[in-house]
C-alpha cells in the first residue's frame, strides 16, 4: 500500500525520500517534519556532526498546497557538511571497523576504499526515514492514532516506567535530552555517556515505541508476511545498529510459565476487556486494541576513540582502528527512527484495512468500523 525509498551518502549533497500511497486531502507541513528531524538531531551524547547539520524538509512534489494529491510525495534535506566534503581529498579508507559495514559492504561491492561503504551505510540516512514517518504520523493523527518513541536504558542503566502510564511516558520523554521518562535513570544515563566519552568508548541502549488509539484489526494471522508483529520486527529491526526486538516484554515473558503471561479476559459493561498488556497490543499478529509496544535493542556505535583491533586491507597487516569524528551514544536519536518506522508500519497496515483515495474515505471507513 505505502511505501518509501531513500537516497543519499552521508556527505554527499542530500537526503532524498519519495514516498508513495498517501491518499488525498492529507495536510502536510514542513513544520510537522522539521519538528521530528530537530528531535532527531537532539540527545545527549550526539558528535560534532549535529552541530553542523541543521535538518530542514524541502518539501519538493505531491504537496502542491499543503495537502497530499494522491502523488508520490518528494522530500529532500540537505547535508550541510556537504560544503566541507566537497573539494576534500582524503586518503582511502582500508581499515575496518569491526562492527560497521566497512568490511562487508566493502567486501560484497568490492570498493577498495572503505569510505564509499560507510558513505551509505551512515546513520545519517535515518533522517530521510524520520521524514517519511512523520507523514505516516499524520496520517495515523487523522484517525486518532499516535505514536511515540523513548528511550528505557543507555548501557547499564535503566528506566523504572512500570508506573507510569503510556501517555506519560510518551509526554516526560519530550522533555528529557536522553529521551528518557525517568528524570532520575536520566540523571545516570547522562552520566553513563560522559563516562563512556571519557573512556574513548560508545554506548547502546533500550527503546521502546509505543502506539496508541489503534482501531483493533490491523495485520492478519493468515500468512506469514501479512502478520503485524513480523512487519514491525523488520522494519525496526533495519535501522542502523539495532540488533534485538520483542514486542511487549517479550524475554520477560519467556521466563514466566504462561499462566503469568497471558492477559486475561474479563467482560465489563458488555465489553471483553483486558487489564494487562504483556502481548503487547498484538495477538495473532493483529492489534487487539491495547497499546503496541515495540522494544528494541541498539548495539554501542562501531567508532570509538579507543582504537580496536582490525587488519590494514591495503597491507594485510595488523592494525588499530582510526578514529572518525563520530556520536558517543546515539539512542535518544534512535528511539526517534523507531517512532517513524514503527508509524509507517502502522499507516501501511491502517490503508491495508480501510485503504481509499482520499483521507475522507479512509476516515469514514474506520469511523464505521469502530461505530458496528
Ligand atoms: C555516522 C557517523 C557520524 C554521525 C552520523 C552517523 O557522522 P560523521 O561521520 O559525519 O561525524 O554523526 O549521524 C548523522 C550524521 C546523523 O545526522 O544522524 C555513522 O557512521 O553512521
Amino acid at each position: 500500500m505505502l511505501r518509501f525509498l531513500t537516497a543519499g551518502e552521508s556527505h554527499g549533497p542530500a537526503l532524498v525520500t519519495i514516498v508513495e500511497g498517501l491518499p488525498a486531502g492529507l495536510a502536510v507541513s514542513s513544520d510537522a517534519v522539521n519538528h521530528d528531524l530537530a528531535r532527531r538531531q537532539a540527545g545527549y551524547g550526539r558528535g560534532g556532526r549535529q552541530s553542523i547539520e541543521h535538518d530542514q524538509v524541502e518539501l519538493l512534489a505531491g504537496v502542491p498546497a499543503g495537502e497530499t494529491i494522491g502523488a508520490p510525495v518528494a522530500l529532500l534535506i540537505r547535508n550541510r557538511d556537504w560544503a566541507n566534503w566537497r573539494e576534500r581529498t582524503v586518503p582511502p579508507w582500508t581499515r575496518p571497523r569491526p562492527g560497521h559495514a566497512d568490511l562487508a559492504a566493502g567486501t560484497k561491492y568490492h570498493l577498495s576504499d572503505l569510505r564509499m561503504a560507510a558513505e551509505r551505510a551512515s546513520a545519517r540516512e535515518t533522517a530521510a526515514r524520520v521524514a517519511a514517518g512523520s507523514l505516516a504520523k499524520l496520517l495515523l493523527a487523522a484517525v486518532g492514532a499516535r505514536v511515540a518513541g523513548y528511550v528505557v536504558a543507555i548501557g547499564d542503566v535503566c528506566a523504572s516506567l512500570d508506573d507510569l502510564s503510556y501517555e506519560n511516558r510518551m509526554a516526560l520523554s519530550q522533555q528529557s535530552d536522553v529521551a528518557c521518562p525517568d528524570s532520575a535513570a536520566a540523571q545516570r544515563m547522562r552520566a553513563a555517556i560522559d563516562a563512556a566519552c571519557k573512556a574513548g568508548d560508545s554506548l547502546g541502549g533500550i527503546i521502546e515505541v509505543v502506539a496508541l488509539g489503534l482501531p483493533v484489526g490491523l495485520g492478519s494471522h493468515v500468512h506469514w508476511d501479512r502478520r503485524l508483529d513480523g512487519r514491525l520486527a523488520q522494519a525496526v529491526m533495519s535501522i542502523q545498529a539495532i540488533k534485538g526486538i520483542e514486542i511487549g516484554p517479550a524475554f520477560d515473558n519467556a521466563a514466566l510459565p504462561g499462566t503469568q503471561v497471558h492477559d486475561a479476559l474479563y467482560l465489563e459493561e458488555g465489553r471483553v476487556v483486558r487489564r494487562t498488556n504483556r502481548a503487547g497490543g498484538l495477538e495473532g499478529g493483529i492489534t487487539n486494541g491495547e497499546a503496541v509496544v515495540v522494544r528494541a535493542a541498539m548495539k554501542p556505535i562501531p567508532t570509538t576513540v579507543t582504537p580496536q583491533q582490525t587488519v590494514d586491507l591495503a597491507t594485510q597487516q595488523p592494525a588499530k582502528t582510526e578514529y572518525q569524528r563520530s556520536d558517543v551514544c546515539a539512542v535518544p536519536a534512535a528511539a526517534v527512527v523507531a517512532e517513524a518506522m514503527v508509524a509507517w508500519v502502522l499507516a501501511d497496515a491502517l490503508l491495508e484495512r480501510y485503504g481509499g483515495d482520499t483521507l475522507g474515505q479512509i476516515v469514514a471507513r474506520v469511523q464505521d468500523d469502530v461505530a458496528s
